[in-house]
């Protein structure tokens, strides 16, 4: 498949890149860290989503190499970011469940950790359900060293996979993300799941992500309900690198 050979090429050919969407404090708007978000610049194609190439990587193989491509890059980032003394800024990167499985991760990210004097505190790992799901045995131990190396790890798309609540009481999880299709819905029902998704990390001493968040309304309702954290087109897209420093070091 011409993708699939393409994206083989497209780490050494350097059309691969980051991008890097704010999360902000919901009361102050403060900037407390980003998310890394993977683009190809393909150059017959122009930019190709994630959601088009990131299954063709997984399917072949070929997301360990760029999975580690984005973990370098993204820890690149992460120290670049903190290098003056102020508050931290934790970068959150996605890791696939293929990544865990594969041998090594751990070891892979000890050495990206060295190479680019990033702190395991600047990082917070995203993954999905599913991965939980997995319950294989390497999958749950690389979890936890990552989390005793001082790494924190976030639940994303929460509410969207094939849920099962039993693993929040069994693996040591730091942050929930709302999906964005609980924030961005007409729907009241998911205004009251918004509520109930914020009472379950209450109550587990979890922090929270609302993810999407587009308008001032939707916004305001989440402070209400005590929400800490969001993401969302209303404070920026992913932005380049450049553009998230300048963006951290205007932030108030
Ligand atoms: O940036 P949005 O632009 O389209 O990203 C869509 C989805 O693609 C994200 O929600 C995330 O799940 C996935 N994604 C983006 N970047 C990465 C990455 O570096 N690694 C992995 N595994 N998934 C990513
Ligand atoms: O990790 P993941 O699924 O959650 O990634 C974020 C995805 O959501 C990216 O594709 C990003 O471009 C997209 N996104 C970020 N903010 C918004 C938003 O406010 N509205 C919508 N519709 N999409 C968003
Ligand atoms: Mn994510
Ligand atoms: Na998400």
């Amino acid at each position: 498949m011409r993708l699939e050979s393409d994206l083989r090429r497209a780490i050494e050919r350097g059309e691969l890149e980051l991008h890097y969407q704010p999360k902000v404090l919901l009361d102050s708007g403060a900037m407390v860290g980003c998310e890394a978000l993977l683009r190809w610049r393909h150059p017959e194609m122009g930019m190709i989503p994630p959601v088009r190439f990131i299954p063709v990587a997984e399917d072949t193989g070929l997301i360990v190499e760029l999975g580690r491509w984005v973990l370098h890059e993204a820890c690149q980032t992460a120290a670049e970011l903190n290098a003056d003394s102020r508050s931290p800024h934790k970068v959150a990167i996605n890791l696939s469940v293929k990544q865990f499985q594969s041998a090594g991760l751990v070891k892979s990210i000890a050495q990206i950790i060295d190479e680019t004097g990033c702190r395991a505190e600047w990082v917070e790992i995203e993954i999905t359900e599913s991965l939980l799901l997995d319950q294989k045995d390497e999958t749950l131990q690389a979890l936890s060293e990552l989390r005793s190396m001082g790494f924190s790890i976030a639940i994303d798309d929460f509410g969207t996979g094939y849920s099962a609540l039993n693993y929040l009481a069994r693996f040591p999880i730091d942050t929930l993300k709302i999906d964005r299709s609980f924030i961005n819905s007409t729907d009241r029902r998911n205004e009251e799941l918004v509520k109930a998704i914020l009472s379950i990390a209450r109550c587990l001493g979890q922090s929270v992500v609302a993810e999407g968040v587009e308008t001032a309304e939707q916004a305001a309702f989440l402070v209400a309900n005590g929400c800490g954290t969001a993401q969302g087109f209303l404070y920026s897209k992913a932005v380049p690198k450049a553009d998230i420093i300048a963006l951290w070091l205007r932030s108030p």
